[in-house]
């Protein structure tokens, strides 16, 4: 008999960006009715776990990820009924579904920070970093360090009234709670106690790797994050993790997935395995860094191995990870990993890898359309905070406009956001009602791009994916089995999972051969050699019906059928 695996490593997970998902009462903003609505769409993806990000009430200045209240939905959103209502409409249909757990920080706006702020002396102030600072020759206020915000500029805000600066780590409306505080850890510990109660399965946990500081000194200056050292990953945080899955999360059937910037594998390692019970897998960044220089902003041009080298680099050094290529803070996979001239095979090249490797497969919404990033013409459509400060500091460092806009248009969060294509009619079926205009401009290739015509095309990306799901469902080695590279070049890659048989039950193999660049390929002998000598193989899938080269983007998942009962 398999080894069984957990429940959070055999199924595949989808991320909904509410706002973009779709809106139920035609306001513009997609809403958890419109999730409702959608359910039985995730049922037929194949998807067994849902990541929804924040719907707590929240003044929306980071769409959510700054919450004014822990407990309670944003009425843009929805009500509580209706939270209550996704909940066991989902578990009806054997759909898990994990919140978005934002504990770094909270908005401004909730009454803890707005106590806080009232006076030095007010009972919430250590909920926050309060300091003093100093001042310059002109009596100017000067933050207590040199620390820089994830969002650009100092990490530090100037509060008249108490004449204190308090540290932010992202934008100025969003304060970082202070963990230092014991009460500040056992309000965190009543949240996540409140939203498992009501019957979530788990957490994925806003930068959580974040929320010890260490010390508040100095850090060594550089080009973004000063002062990182200080914050990342430091001994306090393993503490607080540590505390949480004892005192909260070991009393359920549920699973963490922790948000963890500039992580290592050996990181990685000290985060997840089992027997630290601290998270279950983390959202690494290594291989979201492959594309650019120091900081996202950089672009370079996009060279397939340094991915890849990153993803394998990962198979061999942490045990179980997530597998993702997008999420709601990144461009568009297609549009940055893809071919312009072979879109629709590297789209299906780069969900062959999602869905082969050992992890936890998350795909954000829209990715299985193949939506590529925003065709956005002016400032005026984009959303997000920190792509409008990033247009600011760029102005005031007099860029030219079209770089301007180049800069956004590669980068921007925004790329993610906009609605998710539902249809050809207008605004992409988004709202019930086709003439709503939604929050944030819908991409101009909604017509071709859209789940209702990807359902009726054969060959679409949308029911590869429903393919690829459903092999990795029934091959176990694709979940629980090992990984080995059998080949690799700066183009061809191929790698093996396998499954030892247990008992009379025979080893379970399959391969992954694929071909990432735009120049036909033969096969190296080295896997030609592998595979000939399997006395009986099946091909699973293949971008392409010709297994015996690799086309351009041409990829295929093959079983060793031999021997197995
Ligand atoms: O993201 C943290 C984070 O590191 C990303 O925002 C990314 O690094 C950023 O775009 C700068 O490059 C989480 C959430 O996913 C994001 O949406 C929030 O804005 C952020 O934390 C603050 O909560
Ligand atoms: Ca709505």
């Amino acid at each position: 008999m398999m080894k069984s695996v957990p429940w959070w490593q055999s199924r595949i997970a989808y991320q909904i960006y509410p706002r973009s998902f779709c809106d139920s009462n035609n306001d513009g903003i997609g809403d958890l009715r419109g999730i409702i609505s959608k359910l039985d769409y995730f049922v037929e993806l194949g998807v067994g776990i849902l990541w929804l990000s924040p719907v707590y009430r929240s003044p929306n200045f980071d769409n959510g990820y700054d919450i004014s209240g822990y407990r309670e939905i944003n009425p843009e959103y929805g009500t509580m009924e209706d939270m209550k209502e996704l909940l066991t409409e989902a578990k009806k249909r054997n759909l898990k579904l994990i919140m978005d757990l934002v504990i770094n920080h909270t908005s401004d706006e909730h009454p803890w920070f707005v106590e806080s702020k009232k006076s030095k002396d007010n009972p919430y102030r250590s909920f926050y970093y309060w300091r003093p600072g100093s001042v310059d020759k002109k009596g100017n206020p000067v933050p207590p360090n040199n620390w820089s915000s994830f969002f650009s500029g100092p990490a530090w805000e100037y509060d008249r009234t108490t004449q204190e600066f308090y540290l932010h780590l992202f934008s100025k409306k969003q304060p970082d709670l202070n963990f230092e505080n014991p009460q500040v850890l056992a309000a965190v510990k009543d949240i996540m106690t409140f939203w498992l109660d009501l019957g979530i399965d788990g957490f994925r946990c806003d930068v959580i790797n974040l929320i010890s500081k260490t010390t508040l000194a100095n850090g060594k200056k550089r080009i973004a994050l000063t002062g990182r050292e200080h914050y990342i990953t430091q001994p306090g945080c393993h503490k607080i993790l540590a505390e949480l899955r004892r005192d909260v999360l070991s009393k359920y059937d549920c699973f963490t997935v922790g948000e963890t910037v500039l992580v290592t594998t050996q990181d990685a390692q000290a985060l997840c395995p089992p027997g630290r019970k601290e998270l279950d897998m983390i959202f690494s960044f290594d291989h979201m860094d492959c594309d650019h220089i120091n900081n996202k902003w950089f672009k370079v041009p996009f060279k397939p191995y340094k991915l890849m080298n990153i993803l394998f680099k990962w198979q061999k050094e942490v045990d179980w990870n997530t597998l993702y290529f997008e999420n709601h803070d990144q461009p568009r996979s297609i549009s940055r990993f893809g071919s312009k001239k072979y879109p629709q095979q590297s789209a299906k090249l780069l969900a062959v890898i999602l869905f082969t490797l050992r992890g936890t497969p998350f795909i954000f919404e829209g990715q299985e359309l193949g939506m590529t990033n925003a065709t956005f013409n002016t400032l005026s459509d984009f959303r997000d905070t920190e792509s409008i400060t990033v247009w600011n500091l760029a102005t005031k460092l007099h860029f030219p406009r079209w770089l301007k806009m180049k800069l956004l248009r590669a980068t921007s969060r925004d790329n993610a956001r906009t609605p998710m294509q539902w249809n050809t009619q207008d605004n992409a079926g988004f709202s019930f009602d086709t003439k709503t205009v939604p929050w944030i401009p819908v991409q101009s290739n909604y017509k071709e791009i859209n789940v209702e015509t990807e359902q009726n095309q054969k060959d679409s990306l949308l029911n590869w994916y429903k393919e690829l799901i459903t092999i990795r469902k029934r091959t176990p080695e694709l979940t629980g089995g090992s990984f080995s590279v059998i080949y690799q070049d700066k183009e061809v890659y191929a790698y093996k999972r396998s499954l030892p048989g247990v008992g009379k039950f025979p080893d379970r193999e399959t391969y992954v051969v694929l071909n990432f660049g735009g120049k036909k390929r033969q096969i190296p002998q080295e896997v030609t050699a592998i595979l000939d000598a399997l006395p009986e193989k099946t091909v699973l899938a293949s971008v392409y019906d010709d297994t015996t080269c690799l086309p351009p983007y041409g990829a295929f998942i093959v079983k060793n059928t031999d021997k197995n009962l």
